[in-house]
């Protein structure tokens, strides 16, 4: 068969905007060119329904092999002793969690989506909404932190059946300590959904979740910059609370609970491919110049916050402790929904994000979030955030000034070939 040139032109040409833009969605990275290559490999033809060593298919001792060195990679970096690596995504492996740990109608507690929480921890819009009962915690109006003590009211009076710690759009570190307390005094469990952070995590630049929450869920492509997907964690399995049986009845701990809920319970056949990929990408993360990375990270959100502040950018919290910043842009006259259209037309990529108390949709919003991992893998220093901040001003301070936007347009695309990305890929 010919080639899809209608495609491949089009894959060619989204490669030719990740080039030259600057990339700032926080969610957002850039995989090394191996990980990318392995997903783009044979095993994406292989079902292997089951874990390794029990499968449903036959010619899977060769993808059994991969799946158990991606497991074995991952229970490493975080010091984990079980871990699945099968979800497709991350609102899969938080799908998964549900499935193990409650029965529709139970009541479930998590930052609300409006205060920069997570659609999959109780949005009504979402399945988590919709199958269970959803509670919510939010930020303090003075300070933009996440409520404890509204979490602990709302613990104590609702006794939810699990806590949710983990957001989207929330630029702090977490007490997982103090929820954790308010946890056991009801008997709920703690899941910390660390999809953005986890690469800090990973590395020690933020609090450990895994010495307090019962269960650990994230993506693998976020600040862990690995292929597009989901894993759950465990630091000690348990034996599962309130009696959940397995389809069969039988009482099983936490760790085969997670697994019957993964597969058969939601999902099929593994991304066979996806996992090759994330086992490549596990290696990347076990290596000192990861470490490195996230440290920058974490370097370059400062100085990036630094910068917005002293140009009267108000920034929620005031600042940043790991990858993000969620800006207020109430005070600069702008909607979140304008301030995105109009630095995309300058090839600067970011996402319109409901603040705190927004008084805007959530199709328009009052704010917008900033994250630098994925200019960071581009190489990209403290130094370089001022240049980033500098560029993103002009465009918002001229959102009618095609000639403006034209000119920043043009001087991101010659900063951005100091900063090569997939060199030799076409
Ligand atoms: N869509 C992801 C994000 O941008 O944070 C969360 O699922």
């Amino acid at each position: 068969m010919q080639k899809d040139s209608l495609i491949f032109d089009l894959i060619g040409k989204e490669l030719e905007r990740q080039r030259n833009g600057i990339e700032l969605i926080a969610s957002e990275n850039f995989t090394s060119q191996q990980v990318m290559e392995a997903m783009g490999t044979c095993p994406t033809n292989k079902y292997a329904e089951g874990y390794p060593g029990k499968r449903y298919y036959g010619g899977c001792e060769v993808v059994d092999e991969i799946e158990t060195i991606a497991i074995d990679r991952l229970k490493k970096i975080f010091n984990a002793s079980w871990a699945n690596v099968q979800p497709h995504s991350g609102a899969q492996a938080n799908t998964a969690v549900f499935m193990a740990c409650l029965k529709p109608g139970d009541k479930i507690l998590g930052l609300d989506l409006s205060m920069g929480g997570h659609l999959t921890h109780g949005s009504p819009a979402n399945f988590s909404g919709k199958n269970y009962q959803a509670l919510f915690y939010g930020v303090k109006r003075e300070t933009g932190l996440v409520d404890y003590e509204q979490l602990e009211q709302v613990a104590r009076t609702e006794k939810p059946k699990i806590i949710i710690c983990g957001a989207s759009a929330y630029s702090r570190d977490w007490d997982y300590q103090r929820i954790r307390a308010v946890a056991d005094e009801i008997g709920a469990l703690v899941m910390a959904d660390i999809a953005h952070p986890a690469g800090l995590i990973a590395k020690g630049y933020l609090n450990d979740p895994f010495d307090h929450c019962h269960i650990v869920t994230s993506t693998t492509h976020k600040t862990l910059r690995g292929p597009r997907g989901g894993i759950i964690m465990l630091r000690n399995d348990f034996d599962n609370p309130w009696g959940l049986k397995d389809p069969k009845g039988n009482i099983r701990p936490m760790s085969a609970l997670l697994d019957l809920a993964v597969f058969p319970g939601m999902q099929g056949g593994p991304l066979m491919h996806v996992i090759a990929a994330k086992a490549v990408s596990f290696a990347e993360i076990l290596s000192d110049n990861f470490s490195l990375y996230q440290k920058q990270v974490q370097v370059n959100a400062q100085a990036m916050a630094k910068s917005f502040v002293s140009r009267g950018y108000d920034l929620i919290s005031g600042g940043t402790d790991n990858h993000l910043m969620l800006i207020d842009l109430r005070n600069k006259n702008i909607s979140g929904k304008k301030a995105q259209e109009t630095l995309d037309k300058a090839h600067i990529t970011l996402n319109k994000n409901s603040v705190p108390f927004d008084d805007k949709s959530p199709f328009v919003t009052s704010g917008i979030r900033v994250g630098v991992p994925a200019v960071t893998t581009r190489g990209m220093k403290e130094n370089d955030m001022e240049t980033v901040v500098n560029l993103i001003d002009r465009v918002l301070t001229n959102t009618e000034n095609e000639k403006e936007i034209a000119s920043v347009k043009e001087e991101v695309s010659i900063l951005m070939k100091s900063f090569p990305l997939y060199r030799g890929l076409k």
